[in-house]
């Protein structure tokens, strides 16, 4: 009975915060990569048939030459202990144009490792020592009609057992939409019943759908709406009717949130003394700290000692501290809503006119623009 170990969005590059690490590396970025090597580790040290990742493994479609390097090192360290292993993109490291080339392609030619990349479905066949397995990868797409055409072709069917590896939000399921531009919708018919194991990627907390199909979740907190879910990857026995998985912990940095702290009419003495309790009462040795002050008047965040505020969050890795006055309460709820950088120049893309202009090319030129000085500033 063949084990997997299925990881996902591992997010490699990732940077968040101003913390350093005393060689001077954002400790965010190496927070990501120790959880990604801790399921290395696991795998090295318990030798599963083989490993899937469900797509984003690197945060952006141009990562650093440092995160390539770990990368790559942690692929060798699995076929060093003759682990195989398979990854499908994910929109954060698909490139929206063919001609930007995926980083990817490094991963060609390695014996026992198998990058699904091309935007095109293929059924691959792994050799593990339990026999083979085929893993039905589906790639991420430029179009969501190519992506279904491409779903559709994937077919269990021959000798098993099959797996089917997929990034992208199952449609018709509650809480999963995660509203990114290039996202992609799996048709929920394309979860078949024939496979014996469905990895999906994408949706950062892990969640098991129906039988035979599960989000690993990401091995890293990317943000708030994940401080309560527990971070890790799943490992999984096929082969003999429905699959058996266990959730393994990566051990991912605490994100602690406070709350909202309505302060309106409050003295500043009291608001920080209300403030600093609030955080002690979260922080922790290390933790993402967040706490929201709202109500404020001017005067009174100018007589604020903010520092005596941080001071209570003590041990934190990083306060996220806001201190939010009427006026931007007000000012926030009279402006929509700030969408990504894609999201925003697509809104302004549409309502330009763009006489005798391809305007799918016009976007699609732009946005790799913009990606590449996304990539470049997260390097
Ligand atoms: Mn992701």
């Amino acid at each position: 009975m063949p084990r997997l170990l299925h990881v996902s969005d591992t997010h490699l590059g990732h940077q968040a915060y101003a913390r350093l690490t005393s060689d001077g590396l954002n400790q965010r970025e190496v927070d990501f990569n120790d959880a990604f090597r801790r399921v290395v580790d696991h795998a090295v040290a318990t030798r599963p048939d083989l490993v899937v990742h469900s797509g984003d493994l690197f945060d952006v479609v141009r990562p650093s030459n440092r995160a390539i390097a770990f990368a790559l090192e942690q692929v060798r360290r699995l076929q060093r202990a003759e682990v195989p292993f398979v990854v499908v993109s994910g929109n954060h490291e698909a490139p929206r144009m063919r001609e930007t080339g995926s980083i990817f392609r490094i991963f060609d030619d390695l014996p026992g490792v198998h990058a699904s990349y091309r935007g095109e479905y293929e059924a691959i066949p792994v050799a593990t020592r339990a026999g083979r397995v085929t893993v039905h990868a589906v790639p991420q797409a430029l179009e969501q009609s190519e992506f279904n055409t491409q779903l559709a072709r994937a077919e269990p069917h021959g000798n098993g057992p099959h797996v089917l590896a997929a990034h992208g939000t199952v449609s018709g399921v509650d809480g999963l939409f995660v509203g990114e531009l290039n996202e992609l919708l799996i048709p929920h018919n394309a979860l078949r019943d024939e496979y014996d194991y469905i990895a999906l990627g994408h949706f950062h907390n892990h969640r098991v759908l129906g039988r035979n199909a599960a989000y690993a979740g990401s091995t890293e907190r990317t943000s708030f709406s994940e401080a309560l879910e527990e971070k890790g990857f799943l490992d999984v026995d096929i082969g003999s009717g429905a699959p058996n998985v266990r959730v393994r912990a990566t051990n991912a940095r605490p994100m602690r949130d406070a709350g909202v702290y309505d302060a309106r009419g409050r003295p500043a003495n009291e608001i920080v003394e209300e403030a600093s309790q609030r955080l002690e009462a979260v922080a922790q040795e290390g933790a993402i700290v967040r706490l929201r002050v709202v109500g404020l008047d001017p005067a009174t965040v100018r007589a604020l000692d903010a520092n005596a505020i941080r001071r209570a969050a003590g041990p934190a890795l990083h306060l996220d501290l806001r201190l939010e006055t009427h006026e931007a309460d007000a000012a926030q709820q009279s402006l929509p809503e700030l969408g990504s950088l894609d999201a925003e120049f697509q809104a302004f893309l549409a309502g330009r006119p763009l006489a005798g202009l391809d305007r799918e090319r016009v976007a699609a030129v732009a946005l790799s623009y913009l990606q590449g000085a996304e990539g470049s500033r997260a390097a």
